[in-house]
């Protein structure tokens, strides 16, 4: 606690963790590629240096705040200093903005309009490098990397699975998955947090933009997509709305006008999930075997834990993921009428998610022959259809999901939000035994940021206990805790992405803490409105069990180990 000068301005600091923190409270934003709050001190793109009454410099992000400390932050020496960083920079990069998908939204970018560097006065000294294209999920193009080390972080600190390092010194340093090999041979898990804290081009997503269009002109295709429940709050950043704005409405009517015959919600996945792993839950509880139970929704974490985690084979729910278990569904549903319009359907999923990609494409997922899923697009390739397809996005009129399976469950929309498969689960358990006295108090415990989060409720006289943990490395921590017997549970449900999929690798970039919970704060309302609010109360849902899926619960588990 104490006061600076900043820039001749007293400024009171108190829980601020640098001076860059300070400066910012201030009201100045100090540049910088390699200061994150939610990771370690880097230091090394000194982008964020100031000078202080003394003539000395130093960077702001990896200095304490004093009381009395006397700073500024744009004299002409700190200009010069940070724009020659800044051409040092350019000079070694890939400069093809104009092919860039990062354009528009790329840091050294930004930071050059906003230095106005109109001239780069050294010859361009980037060595070439390979793109590495070997992933489902991303693309490393190390031609446009800064050296600023935000995947590194990312993967070894949140993520807890190192598949990046820096490798070499001085001027040969550069950034690659471990003994230079390619991202797919290592143990990357595909969650995208590298690409969504990447500042320029180096992490992007991978693109099948042009597969979407070739399928919508394919006469011989019926094409039908589930828009994934985070997808509808964060999509609006693209086109100048506030994050945790809902978008639904004109997100159907884009995927219409784009060629897209029939539009539903992966909600209604959630909701068959809900049933189908309350269901697998009350039979291991009642065996007493393979608990805790872990959920399955989230691709990395389930490829996490068959790298780290290899016992846990039987503890994790045999449900496929929502995703999934809808496309079953749908391909199921189309087959009689293919048949008859001699076409054939292909399910596309909009999601939040880059491991989505990687999931749709494993082998258990293809259902009797016929693949559940047949395309994945992230909220940001969808952004990109929009405007290429020249769509107005702001003004487009609101649709809704089509029929027979255009009804979800307030519980089911916030599966996108860190604790909202427990507390899904919890309300169709609870419903089923209303032995429970306080919901509120309990549901209040799942929601929110906080790293590991707990619920307890009794059922037929038994306690059964809840954990909720997101961002891979707390998961990590938290399955030890449980294999060391420290911790017992008897639900678990593991988000790889800290805050859930409403913060999942194919989001609008960059995200916040105050991000995530705008965007969990959008999902929160749609809840609080639904008419449905549990998953057993679905009609839809009670139809198909009834239906469709009368003598076949098997397409909505997964075949592999089960
Ligand atoms: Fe998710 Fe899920 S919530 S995993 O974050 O269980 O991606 O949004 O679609 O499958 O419903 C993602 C989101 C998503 C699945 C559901
Ligand atoms: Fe690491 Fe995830 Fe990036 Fe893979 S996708 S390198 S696991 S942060």
């Amino acid at each position: 606690k104490g006061t600076m000068i900043i820039d001749g301005r007293k400024v009171e600091f108190e829980n601020e963790q640098n001076v860059l923190e300070v400066v910012r409270k201030a009201g100045i934003d100090l540049p910088t590629f390699c200061y994150h709050s939610e990771l370690s001190m880097y230091g090394a793109c000194r982008m964020c240096i100031v000078e202080d009454n003394k003539g000395g410099i130093f960077a702001s992000c990896s200095t304490l705040p004093k009381d009395g400390m006397e700073i500024f932050t744009n004299t002409p020496r700190i200009k010069k200093y940070r724009k020659n960083i800044l051409e040092l920079l350019l000079a070694n990069h890939d400069r093809d903005c104009t092919t860039c998908v990062k354009t528009g939204n790329c840091k050294l970018q930004e930071l050059s309009s906003r230095l106005c560097m109109d001239d780069v006065r050294f010859p361009n000294s980037m060595k070439e490098h390979d793109i590495d294209y070997s992933s489902l999920a991303i693309v490393r193009n190390p031609n446009k990397c800064i050296l600023c080390g935000d995947c590194v972080r990312m993967c070894e600190e949140v993520q807890g699975v190192g598949a990046l390092t820096f490798a070499y010194r001085g001027s040969k340093m550069k950034i690659t998955p471990a003994f230079n090999r390619t991202i797919s041979e290592v143990n990357c898990v595909d969650c995208g947090q590298c690409r969504a804290i990447c500042p320029t081009g180096a992490i992007t997503i991978k693109n099948q933009n042009d597969y979407f269009w070739e399928l919508v002109n394919d006469k011989t295709k019926r094409v039908v997509a589930q828009i994934a429940p985070a997808v509808r709050v964060a999509l609006g950043e693209n086109f100048g709305l506030a994050p945790g704005t809902v978008t639904i409405g004109k997100i159907i009517t884009a995927l219409k006008y784009m060629g897209v015959e029939s539009v539903f919600d992966t909600s209604f996945g959630a909701d068959l999930t809900v049933m189908a792993e309350s269901e697998e839950f009350l039979e291991r509880l009642e065996k007493n075997e393979n608990l805790p139970l872990f959920t399955s929704c989230c691709p990395a974490w389930v490829k996490y834990a068959d790298n780290n985690f290899p016992d846990l084979e039987y503890n994790i729910s045999s449900c496929k993921s929502p995703q999934q278990m809808f496309g079953s569904v749908l391909k199921k549903y189309y087959k009689e009428l293919d048949k008859e319009d001699g076409k054939e359907t292909v399910v596309i999923s909009v999601i939040p998610c880059t491991a989505k990609k990687a999931e749709a494409s494993k082998e258990e997922f293809i259902t009797d022959g016929v693949r559940d899923v047949d395309l994945v697009i992230t909220t940001q390739e969808l952004a990109m259809l929009i405007k290429d397809a020249g769509l107005m996005f702001e003004n487009l009129y609101d649709d809704s999901f089509d029929m027979p399976f255009g009804l979800s469950s307030g519980a089911g929309v916030i599966f996108g939000s860190s604790g909202g498969v427990a507390e899904a689960v919890l309300t169709r358990l609870m419903k089923q035994k209303p032995s429970v006295s306080d919901k509120e108090i309990i549901f209040n415990n799942v929601r929110g940021m906080k790293r590991v989060k707990e619920a307890n409720f009794v059922l037929d006289g038994k306690e059964v206990k809840i954990a909720v943990v997101h961002g891979l490395k707390n998961a990590s921590e938290l399955v030890k805790q449980i294999q060391n017997v420290e911790k017992t549970y008897d639900i678990v449900e593991v988000m790889a992405c800290p805050g859930g999929c409403i913060a999942g690798g194919g989001q609008p970039t960059p995200m916040d803490e105050e991000k995530r919970k705008k965007r969990a704060s959008g999902l929160y309302s749609l809840n609080r409105t639904a008419q449905i609010k549990s998953s057993e109360e679905n009609p839809l849902i009670r139809d198909l069990f009834q239906g469709l899926l009368k003598d076949d619960h098997e397409i909505l588990h997964v075949q592999k180990n089960h």
